[in-house]
């Protein structure tokens, strides 16, 4: 199905591309990512197009190029064989991909291909959770895992807004893992986050891991685990701003969960995108 970001048709000169990732199939408590993609596309002709703080209207100024939402297939090999081929695809026609989920393992299909063409790539990861368990009910790679496994893999990650981890994800936090900025500290200190945010992005490329949850539930209820705490508004925006002066490669947003009848999580995946696009444009003048 061809649905595009805004309703606007695909601009011929686009600089960003939309990729509908509806996979879900690790999820393990309320499940409905999988229908995150479309009702995000579906809620975005809504938004107001243009941006009064930076002036800019990013679909103009970037432009915009939507994938097709297409059924992902339940095998995760397959999976994230498909997320390889749809970021290639999108790297050679010189896009900045911005995925939209789907589960939070898409960001393991999506950051190792990213990586192939910027083997100094960094993960900026928010989140209420560090997803850093060493398996979660009998499965290995899942959405709770997903940034072990990059870590794993060489990748320099911090985990900003970190509110919810197991015991053990704690203790081995202590010996090997992840940087972090607890939700807590954040918010006792939100300038010195900031500063280390900015110290992190240095000038690697970037790909930033957005899990919806990240956000506090007062003002993004569509999620599968909610925790309260989370980042304000003004917060996000702030992190956005320091990203775009940054060299960001990639994007996802994760683990919107539509609510029936309450579309309020999937409005705001899509105003996150052209906030930051506008960002973007503006840094990029
Ligand atoms: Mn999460």
């Amino acid at each position: 199905m061809k649905i595009t970001f805004l309703g606007l048709p695909d601009h011929p000169k686009a600089r960003v591309a939309l990729i509908p990732v509806p996979f879900e199939q690790t999820t393990t408590w309320l499940k409905g990512t999988s229908q995150a993609p479309l009702e995000i596309l579906k809620v975005s002709p809504n938004l107001e197009f243009f941006d009064e703080e930076t002036g800019i209207c990013p679909h103009k100024e970037l432009g915009f190029h939507t994938y097709p939402v297409e059924e992902y297939p339940l095998d995760l090999k397959k999976a994230l064989s498909k997320i390889e081929r749809k970021t290639k695809s999108a790297l050679e026609s010189q896009f900045l991909p911005i995925f939209l989920g789907g589960e939070h393992t898409i960001s393991f299909g999506s950051v190792m291909t990213l990586k192939q063409y910027y083997p100094g790539l960094r993960v900026l990861h928010l989140d209420a959770h560090l997803d850093f368990r060493r398996e979660y009910l009998g499965s290995k790679l899942n959405h709770a895992t997903v940034m072990r496994h990059l870590h794993e893999q060489g990748i320099s990650i911090l985990s900003v807004g970190i509110r919810a981890l197991s015991e053990e994800e704690y203790l081995d936090l202590q010996v090997d893992g992840p940087r972090v900025i607890f939700a807590k500290d954040l918010h006792e200190n939100f300038g010195a986050a900031l500063d280390q945010i900015k110290t992190f992005l240095g000038d690697c490329p970037i790909y930033l891991s957005l899990d919806m949850d990240a956000l506090d539930p007062s003002i993004a209820p569509g999620v599968g685990t909610p925790e309260p705490g989370g980042l304000n508004w003004q917060q996000l925006l702030e992190i956005l701003k320091l990203i775009s002066k940054g060299t960001i490669v990639g994007m996802d947003i994760v683990e919107t969960r539509p609510l029936p009848g309450y579309p309020f999580t999937e409005f705001l995946a899509g105003k996150i995108i052209l906030k930051f696009t506008s960002y973007l444009a503006k840094s990029s003048k």
